[in-house]
């Protein structure tokens, strides 16, 4: 059985100056690689066959399978344990005929048509790709994209064929790689082929053992807290059970909760964060988040007035939260504002993998590229999503996290179930940092929800599914506080709603919550 876990392609012109090509593999080999394939597009029979002769020799000192490329002849001549071919080299069924029986045969596949051949002609393993941008290899075919990985794996559900992601693959991106390239089915790849992040690298050793300890972060700590839970018992009683165990556990730990938010309501979501009894740090330094990211119960990242210097912070944080397991929520502001915004929400999400996301209309169409509804700087504007149940289901289940659509009526989905909440006042709408102040109530109850989890199990089983009752419990607090604000004899307008906001915040009950929720779970 091959272990595909960390795939190595050759690539002998992208060895940085001077690095020898033996030395770079067998370096990579010491770094933890678990299959090498040798890859040469220009070599001449004769050099190709010394190179793989050579590298086969020193794959075998590691006891590690070699795979070459295309080239059946050579794979033949050296005793290698496998060939890979592409959609143009030769057919799978004919290499099978040459080949002594036992030979694993994979296959590049971009898209369904070509995995459904891979199946029909007995593949043994595909190789999925690109998934990101590379200039390693010239493309002809689009690029998959992590979040198109899934529906291309689970056509092999039912199979054995096992599948390795291809394709700029660093890492950088490997854990959101990782994170996002999984079928609805739950079927995740089998591992992960590069080139130049091995290759081109003056440290190959240490650059496989990077990407070595990034998988096995990945397998053993299981899933990031996010989204995708198999729980279809949600009912609004046990919801609603949820969040109140979740109020009083916030009240009775006090989690850390760490905010890289933005300057116009960094108080005012650090107020909200205490009233309602976690304890809020702003820290946006990329040094400490490393160190920060052990002892928090939560991260929120609200890139609402980003600057090059928190976003060195947000990367770093994010990927700190994601290898311990704390809930990341997410809060894209403006994304739809500026060209500089989307690509900063693409590249952190490609970065790390987001527990929640939470926008408004606007921004939640400018994240999945839909043009239903339009945005105006923060705001979205015009009446909304025909099928807004629909439209959150869907995000969730493309981001493989939990949703959160804020607006008049709120919808909070985990990709499965959708929570449709219409708590709230208009005096909300008309103080700055409302939707800020949401992103830390919500993060406040995720991390409440994790400690909750990790008490009743253990093995933190019960933690895939509970930030979206984190999401739905930060956003009823912070809604059904703002009613009882607005029925306060001393709340005149705006200027006044506020401090009462977080007294509201601070003394919410049980009571409160269990007479006054508005909520549906469809
Ligand atoms: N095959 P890097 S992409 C060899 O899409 C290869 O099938 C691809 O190199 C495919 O890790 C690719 O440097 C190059 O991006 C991957």
């Amino acid at each position: 059985m091959i272990d595909y876990s960390l795939y190595l392609v050759t690539g002998r012109e992208l060895l940085p100056p001077g690095q020898d090509y033996f030395d770079s593999l067998e370096q990579a080999l010491q770094g933890g690689v678990t299959v090498v394939q040798i890859r040469e597009k220009n070599a001449d029979t004769g050099e190709f066959l010394d190179i793989a002769l050579r590298s086969k020799v020193i794959c075998d000192r590691y006891n590690v399978p070699l795979i070459v490329n295309d080239r059946v002849d050579i794979a033949l001549a050296v005793q290698a344990a496998g060939v890979h071919v592409g959609q143009t080299d030769m057919p799978v069924s004919i290499v099978r005929n040459l080949l002594p029986e036992g030979t694993i045969i994979g296959v590049s596949c971009n898209n369904l048509r070509e995995i459904e051949k891979a199946i029909n002609d007995k593949a043994d393993y595909v190789g999925i790709g690109a998934i990101w941008s590379t200039t390693t290899k010239n493309l002809n075919k689009p690029i998959v994209g992590v979040r198109r990985v899934g529906e291309l794996l689970q056509k092999l559900d039912g199979t054995s064929i096992k599948a390795v992601g291809i394709g700029g693959i660093k890492s950088s991106n490997l854990l959101r790689t990782l994170h996002g390239s999984v079928s609805t089915t739950n079927r995740a790849l089998d591992g992960v082929a590069v080139v130049s992040e091995i290759v081109a690298s003056t440290r190959p050793r240490e650059a496989a053992s990077k990407l070595c300890e990034i998988l096995s972060t990945f397998r053993n700590s299981g899933s990031v807290p996010n989204a995708m839970s198999t729980r279809s018992d949600y009912s609004v009683e046990n919801v609603l059970d949820g969040v109140i165990q979740i109020m009083s556990c916030v009240r009775e730990h006090n989690p850390l909760v760490h905010q890289i938010t933005n300057n116009v309501s960094i108080a005012q979501s650090a107020n909200a964060t205490i009233a309602l009894g976690a304890s809020p740090i702003m820290a946006t330094t990329a040094q400490e988040m490393e160190e920060l990211s052990v002892i928090n119960g939560a991260l929120l990242v609200n890139i609402g007035t980003l600057v090059s210097s928190a976003y060195e912070g947000m990367t770093l944080a994010g990927s700190c939260a994601n290898a311990q397991k704390k809930p990341v929520v997410f809060d894209p502001v403006g994304i739809g504002a500026s060209q500089f915004r989307k690509s900063a929400v693409n590249s952190l999400l490609n970065t790390w993998q987001a527990s929640v996301i939470k926008g408004n209309a606007g921004e939640l169409a400018a994240l999945s590229g839909s043009n239903e509804v339009q945005s105006k700087g923060v705001d979205s504007i015009g009446s909304g999503f025909k099928d807004p149940i629909s439209f959150v289901r869907n995000v969730a289940r493309k981001e493989r996290c939990v949703v959160v659509m804020s607006g008049k009526t709120d919808y909070i989905s985990d990709g499965t179930n959708v929570a449709v909440l219409t708590n709230g006042h208009e005096l909300l709408g008309q103080i700055t940092g409302s939707g800020c102040i949401a992103g830390s109530c919500i993060a406040s109850y995720c991390a409440g929800a994790m400690i909750l989890a990790r008490g009743e199990n253990q093995e933190g089983k019960l933690a895939l599914g509970d930030v979206f009752l984190g999401a739905i419990g930060g956003i009823l607090a912070l809604t059904i506080s703002a009613e009882l604000a607005s029925l306060r004899e001393d709340v005149k307008g705006p200027g006044t709603f506020f401090p009462a906001l977080i007294d509201e915040l601070s003394t919410l009950s049980t009571r409160n919550i269990r007479e006054r929720a508005c909520i549906e779970i469809q």
